[in-house]
């Protein structure tokens, strides 16, 4: 019977206190993006991805919060899709592989030409530096300063460093996410 009244007090709570938000995952390939999906999705982490075509869309219900979330590719050729998808989001994730650092440079060029769009303006940024498992990875400093992150003034900006194989730091990212909701 308890279990009974404790299943329709969830269903009361996730009637009366849900929330929803609209992400677009974006990055360089390999970053992590689909990982970082497939982890808050389902907890599952795998070493072997299939690289993303395009994009992916899922539907992901953690607690009181619904995340609709475009993960798009982000191979050069998908780059210039990245716009039409965080269009509307409510929030901008930028993933970025803290162990592969020359490829910080294109990075940083990428984000910076992507938040330039005027469309784009005011949408919050959380900025993912993955991979920290791998012994070298930038550290958060290192990565505001590789990817000029103090250099956006015109949003909300959080960066954290995190790690999809051993879930590092995925409580305070879904915090993030979750204050992103409506
Ligand atoms: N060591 C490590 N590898 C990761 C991590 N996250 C993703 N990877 C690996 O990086 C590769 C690319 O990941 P994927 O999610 O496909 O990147 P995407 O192209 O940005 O979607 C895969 O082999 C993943 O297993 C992580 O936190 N640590
Ligand atoms: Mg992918």
């Amino acid at each position: 019977m308890a279990g009974f009244f404790g299943s329709v007090l969830q269903w009361f709570i996730g009637i009366f206190f849900s929330k929803s938000a609209e992400i677009a995952v974006i990055g360089i390939q390999a970053s992590g993006k689909t990982s970082f999906v497939n982890v808050i999705g389902s907890g599952q982490w795998s070493e072997d991805v299939v690289p993303t075509v395009a994009f992916n869309f899922r539907k992901v219900r953690k607690g009181n919060i619904t995340l609709k979330i475009w993960d798009v590719a982000g191979q050069p050729k998908f780059r210039s899709m990245w716009e039409r998808y965080c269009n509307g989001v409510d929030a901008i994730v930028f993933v970025v592989d803290t162990a592969d650092k020359e490829k910080f440079n294109s990075a940083r060029f990428e984000l910076h030409q992507l938040l330039g769009q005027p469309s784009l303006a005011g949408v919050p940024l959380l900025v993912l530096g993955n991979k920290s498992d791998i012994e070298g990875h930038a550290s958060v400093k290192e990565l505001i300063k590789e990817l000029q992150l103090d250099k956006i003034t015109d949003r909300p900006v959080s960066c954290y460093s995190c790690s999809m194989k051993n879930q590092h730091n995925l409580g305070v990212i879904m915090q993030w996410l979750s204050d992103r909701g409506h």
